[in-house]
């Protein structure tokens, strides 16, 4: 099955973790988990990505907040030496996706990018999510500091345009980041708190669960920082989870896409056979049998025997994508996913 490449975009405020996600999603698959690896294309990128994660480990020191020059990755998402898919990241400061267009470059660079992204992700800082539960997780948030009905504006028009243009409608990924801070912010155990977020999160994130949109809700942390708003923190709280799982979701979606086209193919080539066999059954049944009529014949025999090899290669294709796919979702048993509104249970129970 060929590489895909697939881009991926953040939509998020400021200081809701985007940036630390990226890291924490590298740091993570580049040393490798359950088979699975992240690498940059370019050597000297893997580097700079490195000491950034070392300078957090040694010394607790957090990159600083993006600035209006997005950074931009090209990785390969690989499971063992095998490429699955290349991924085209790029890492937005939290401005560009609530502020207007007068206010900086990268505003509409994102919003062009956006158009062009296969996967989204929603990104929700724990710290809010713990006031919404708090509070009650009341519906019809259409104010405060997650900014969720901007950042659903931007989602419905990137579906609507590229379905427009004969596109999939991207995957979107929930992220809810800082999931450290939960219990302390609700008074729930952690789990208890982000199984409230995840029951209700339909109040708060409605696009999440409209028809034509897949949705995986992610739980994530870097570490069990507390609150800060300092770019410091004590090394010795890191802890990173379900970091690498976000990746693995929106490759899933892109295999299903893939195998669900490539489906399509494999019947219109039955039935391209089912015809040109037909044809050649005519042709071999009249009585009459001249030179023109052999070659007619001649040439069904070689069509059929192309469309034949044509679908074994397809076929083929689809056994290796599916196989992949069941390898996948076991990396995703104990997430939640929503398509077209309704939850796709994986697996275990709480
Ligand atoms: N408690 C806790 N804090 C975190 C965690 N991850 C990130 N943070 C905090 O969140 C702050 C912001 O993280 P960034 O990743 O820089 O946020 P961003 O969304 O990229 O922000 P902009 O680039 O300004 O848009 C960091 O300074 C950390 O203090 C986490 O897992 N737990
Ligand atoms: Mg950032």
């Amino acid at each position: 099955m060929g590489v895909s490449k697939i881009a991926v975009t953040m939509l998020g405020p400021s200081h809701s973790g985007k940036t630390m996600f990226m890291h924490g999603m590298y740091a993570t698959l580049s040393a490798g988990i359950e088979g699975y690896f992240l690498n940059t294309k370019d050597p000297d990128k893997d580097l700079e990505l490195m000491e950034t994660w070392d300078l957090l480990c040694d010394e607790g020191q957090l990159p600083p907040p993006t600035s209006e020059l997005p950074t931009s990755y090209e990785f390969v998402f690989k499971h063992g030496v095998r490429s699955l898919v290349d991924i085209d990241w790029m890492d937005f400061r939290g401005g560009a996706t609530v502020e207007r267009a007068d206010n900086g470059t990268d505003v509409a660079q994102l919003r062009e990018r956006l158009k062009k992204s296969d996967s989204i992700y929603l990104v929700l800082d724990g710290q809010h999510v713990g006031d919404w539960i708090k509070s009650g997780t009341p519906a019809n948030v259409t104010r405060g500091p997650m900014k969720v009905s901007h950042l659903s504006g931007h989602i419905s028009r990137t579906v609507e345009a590229r379905l427009s243009a004969g596109l999939p409608a991207p995957s979107l990924v929930v992220l809810i980041t800082k999931i450290d801070l939960l219990a302390g912010i609700t008074g729930m155990p952690k789990k208890d708190a982000i199984f409230k977020a995840m029951d209700n999160l339909q109040n708060l994130v409605p696009i999440a669960y409209s028809e034509g949109v897949t949705t995986l809700i992610c739980p994530v942390q870097l570490g069990d920082f507390g609150i800060s708003n300092q770019r410091k923190v004590d090394p010795a709280k890191l802890d990173v989870r379900y970091m690498h799982k976000p990746i693995i979701f929106s490759l899933l979606y892109d295999i299903n896409y893939r195998i669900a086209r490539d489906s399509r193919k494999l019947e219109e080539l039955r039935a391209r056979r089912q015809a040109t066999e037909d044809e050649l059954k005519q042709l071999q049944a009249g009585f009459w049998n001249g030179f023109f009529k052999r070659n007619q014949i001649a040439e069904r025999i070689e069509g059929v025997g192309g469309i034949r090899a044509a679908m074994e290669e397809v076929a083929q294709e689809l056994k290796t994508a599916r196989a992949r796919v069941d390898q996948l979702w076991k990396e995703l048993d104990t997430l939640r996913i929503i398509e077209d509104g309704k939850i796709r249970e994986n697996g275990k129970s709480r």
